[in-house]
């Protein structure tokens, strides 16, 4: 249950901020909004309004209408593109150059903007993209000729364009780098991400709702382990149960609270 002790809650958890040996944010789609990128629900505005985000985020959804849903991720990534880090953004990769190796950003969206923060601060935090880039691609299919040694591999470079585009040499289509609903999460992802949340001594969960597992257990996973957990959100989530403190409030405004110029 969440901990009503708290005062002064911004100069209590810059306290322990200060303490850490390690941090962990979880970050969900309300860490961009600020940034202009609808979060995940939101999506679904104006042409998408009458489409669920599950059944698109889906590969079934992608065979049963490849062009409908090449087209929502091609809309979803001109937004990504137009889109800026913000002021929060900002506050966590320049707390994690302070601090190199001290962060540990494992994010459940599939925006840069936590990439493009860092690498503007000087790198610093750790990221893990849960469910992967919504700016790269991949086969749908595994391609032909992986089997076969005397000929390498279609490159999705050399795509045709197309909605989704087609591979011209063997057909297959692209489909977007992300994790859909119903596709495993890359052990390697979580298991970094399970490890960090069990080691951090504060995680900082971040404009999530909490709907989405695996990704919505860390936070169980690290007050379990014995950190220190604050939701930063401008609403209830499903998983506020699992904070000592939650601090309503947007990311753009509370990150910077927190962290500058600790
Ligand atoms: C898997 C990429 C094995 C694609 C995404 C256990 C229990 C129940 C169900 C399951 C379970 N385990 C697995 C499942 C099935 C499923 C799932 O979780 N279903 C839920 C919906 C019931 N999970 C999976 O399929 C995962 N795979 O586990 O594989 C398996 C498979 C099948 C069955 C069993 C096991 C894969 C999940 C990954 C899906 N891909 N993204 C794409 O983006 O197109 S998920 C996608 O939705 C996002 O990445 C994100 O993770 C999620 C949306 O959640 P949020 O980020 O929280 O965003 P949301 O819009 O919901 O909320 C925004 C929040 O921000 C709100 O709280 C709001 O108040 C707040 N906010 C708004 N503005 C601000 C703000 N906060 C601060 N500041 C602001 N300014």
């Amino acid at each position: 249950m969440r901990d009503r002790r708290y005062a002064h809650p911004f100069r209590d958890l810059r306290a322990k901020l200060r303490e850490a040996s390690s941090v962990c944010v979880l970050s969900g789609a309300g860490m961009s909004a600020e940034s202009g990128i609808p979060t995940f629900r939101d999506a679904q505005t104006g042409l998408w309004a009458n489409f669920d985000p599950m059944q698109l985020a889906s590969e079934a959804g992608f065979r049963a209408d490849p062009q409908r849903v090449w087209d929502w991720y091609q809309m979803r990534r001109d937004g990504v593109r137009q889109a800026a880090p913000h002021a929060g953004h900002v506050a966590l990769a320049r707390y994690a150059a302070r601090h190199p190796g001290r962060l540990t950003i494992l994010t459940q969206n599939v925006d840069d903007l936590h990439q493009r923060a860092a690498a503007q601060a000087g790198e610093g935090a750790r990221i893990v993209a849960l469910h992967g880039s919504i700016l790269s691609d991949r086969w749908l299919d595994a391609c032909p000729r992986d089997e076969d040694l005397m000929r390498r591999p279609c490159d999705p470079s050399r795509a045709e364009p197309g909605h989704p585009p087609r591979c011209p040499d063997c057909g297959n289509r692209l489909r977007p780098g992300v994790v859909w609903f119903g596709e495993s999460l890359d052990y390697r992802d979580l298991t970094a991400a399970e490890e960090a949340a069990s080691a951090c001594d504060v995680m900082l969960v971040v404009g999530t709702s909490g709907t989405v597992w695996p990704a919505a257990g860390l936070a169980a996973r690290a007050r379990h382990a014995g950190a220190h957990v604050v939701i930063l959100n401008t609403q209830a989530s499903e998983i506020d149960d699992e904070a000592h403190i939650v601090l309503t409030g947007s990311a753009a405004t509370l990150l910077p609270r927190l962290l500058d110029p600790l």
